[in-house]
């Protein structure tokens, strides 16, 4: 530790590796104790002797210095400022305020003024040593990273110093290069203080290629699907509105607990399931069934699900729609909301690191990213953008969390716009239109993979069905707001047209396709129904390699309760 005599002190170099609170609890010492508006005197130099007594032995890693050696090491004329952590450029800016003030003040009095500066250097030798060994030192410091220069009043004359005064309150050279190196890029001091705006005067635009008639709008971009997949597409939507119409009246019949519908939300579903690879690990919500459908779970596979019977891949332990399978790489659904979210990050960090050629992709609705008891959206954007994993972040912005509007959920312009706070790329997308849906999800997906970066895509949307079996949204919403999404602004019948504009459907391929679908349906949900239920034993399986003493016991109690009072249990669980 050096402090320089009193007539000298005005140069400040500390390792960037200092600690931060130090740096700071310094400037704090060097405002506090320093009248530099009505003293000609550079900062350092009137600390109190006891002052600086504290500082040697609070600030360790702090040397102060003669001017000239540091002038020296710096070339008099360096101005940018590069420090080590953001400390330092803290230090930094309440140091040239300092030493600006303290010019100014000396040029009132006409006396020259004197030289001042501040420098960080990444490390220190042990012992400083000769001047030229501390110069030679800062020189060696690599690329100016960790070195840090604030204000050069050497040499400069007193009117040079006076004319410093009359540049912005901000502490830096108005119109020089003044800029830091800070961890993801330079960022540029100006001279405002420019608050920044709570949002756009613009709302983020949404893609889309579909015009409301289903004619590709005049110069839109897109990624053309071929006739197959097009057809696929269609079919796969149809299939997927009449599934959920079909389950919807099999859980009003009481045959089925519950139920939820993915009705307005087809083309999201199908037309982002179409757009991935089956490699691609998908880590649903609860309204996205439809890309299980693409990838080929068979109706008969959801049928088995929503009447939890012995096939069902879930042991009939989860409630209906709790779909999940090994085989199609899509997780079991996950009805806490957003808790998917850092899973997906999870899944994407071991394809990278796997070197595989795929992404994860996560569904969640405009309501998950607003889910505030754990934050899940937040740190699994924060971390995938961090961990640079492969990873699509899909929202559903359907306009409703059950009964809370978006307008009630957030002040920002909807999702897409939080991407860019946590570095990640996005886009807003119109959910109704198939084809811009595709697109954006296949665009992201390449870049996903390729660039190795996390993407946000914002669907634009509406829930046209109640939140689910459980909700009657008459009672929180207009139904003429409903009925104009069902009608007007259905993503199926939009894509029809398209569809049927290239001349690949025809209206009799329509009425076969919707009969087919419906039989195939009622059909797979009698033999669903039929089928039994999972034994009572499974019910404690799977959790422990060998079930433990405790669990045993319930199960016995439980077997027991069943003989006792037989009329209030199922008939067809085997016990
Ligand atoms: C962690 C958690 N909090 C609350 C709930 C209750 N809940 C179930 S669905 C839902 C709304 C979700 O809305 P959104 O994410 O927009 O999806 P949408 O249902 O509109 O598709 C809420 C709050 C939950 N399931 N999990």
């Amino acid at each position: 530790m050096l402090l320089a005599a009193p007539s000298l002190p005005r140069t400040l170099i500390f390792p960037a590796h200092c600690p931060s609170h130090l740096i700071i609890s310094h400037c704090f010492l060097l405002s506090s104790t320093s009248p530099l508006s009505n003293s000609n005197t550079p900062a350092i130099s009137i600390l109190p002797t006891s002052a600086r007594a504290k500082l040697s032995s609070l600030l360790q890693p702090f040397v102060l210095c003669e001017d000239w050696i540091i002038a020296s090491a710096l070339g008099r004329r360096r101005r940018e400022l590069i420090p080590g952590d953001m400390a330092a450029l803290w230090l930094a800016r309440a140091s040239s305020q300092l030493a600006r003030r303290s010019a100014r003040s000396l040029a009132r009095h006409g006396e020259p003024s004197p030289p001042w500066f501040l420098a960080s250097v990444p490390q220190l030798p042990p012992v400083l040593g000769s001047p030229a060994a501390l110069a030679a030192a800062v020189e060696r410091s690599p690329s100016g990273r960790g070195f840090c220069s604030v204000r050069g009043f050497a040499g400069e004359s007193g009117a040079a110093a006076a004319a410093a005064v009359e540049e912005p309150e901000n502490g830096f050279a108005a119109g020089g290069d003044q800029a830091i190196d800070f961890p993801g890029g330079k960022v540029s001091f100006v001279a405002e203080m420019n608050f920044l705006p709570d949002s756009q005067k613009e709302r983020i635009n949404c893609y889309r290629v579909l015009d409301d008639d289903g004619r590709t709008i005049s110069g839109s971009k897109f990624q053309e699907v071929s006739k197959e997949v097009a057809l696929k597409m269609y079919s796969e939507m149809v299939t997927l509105q009449i599934m959920d119409t079909i389950f919807y009246e099999a859980q009003r019949q009481g045959r089925i607990s519950f139920y939820l519908t993915s009705n307005g939300e087809e083309a999201i579903n199908i037309a982002s399931a179409a757009a991935l690879s089956i490699d691609d690990i998908v880590l649903p919500q609860y309204r996205e069934p439809g890309v299980l459908l693409w990838r080929g779970f068979t109706l008969q596979e959801f049928a088995n699900q929503c009447f939890g019977n012995k096939l069902d891949y879930g042991k009939g332990r989860q409630m209906p729609i709790h779909y999940g399978s090994n085989r199609l790489n899509y997780f079991t659904v996950s009805s806490p909301i957003a808790t998917q979210l850092p899973h997906a990050v999870g899944a994407a960090y071991s394809l990278k690191m796997d070197k595989k050629d795929a992404c994860a992709i996560t569904y969640f609705g405009d309501g998950g990213t607003n889910e505030n008891v754990q934050g899940d959206f937040h740190a699994a954007l924060n971390f995938a953008a961090v961990m640079e994993t492969p990873v699509i972040f899909f929202c559903r912005n359907n306009g409703w969390a059950i009964s809370t509007p978006t307008t009630e959920q957030f002040r920002s312009d909807g999702v897409v716009v939080r991407g860019q706070a946590y570095g990640i790329r996005g886009i807003r997308v119109d959910g109704n239109d198939a084809l811009a849906v595709y697109s954006a999800v296949h665009a992201a997906r390449e870049m996903a993979i390729t660039e190795g970066r996390p993407i946000l895509v914002e669907a634009l949307t509406y829930r046209v069905g109640h939140h689910s079996t459980s909700d009657d949204s008459t009672k929180y919403r207009p139904i003429d707001e409903i009925e104009h999404w069902r009608t007007a602004r259905d993503p199926i019948s939009r894509y029809r047209k398209w569809v049927q504009g290239n001349d690949w459907w025809s209206d009799a391929e329509e009425s076969e396709l919707r009969s087919r679908v419906r039989k195939e349906l009622l059909q797979a949900i009698q033999v669903a129904e039929r089928m039994p239920k999972p034994p009572v034993a499974e019910l404690f399986t799977d959790v422990y390699d060998q079930i433990p003493s405790n669990l045993r016991e319930q199960e016995r109690l439980l077997r027991d309760t069943i003989m006792k009072h037989p009329a209030h249990y199922p008939t067809d669980v085997p016990v």
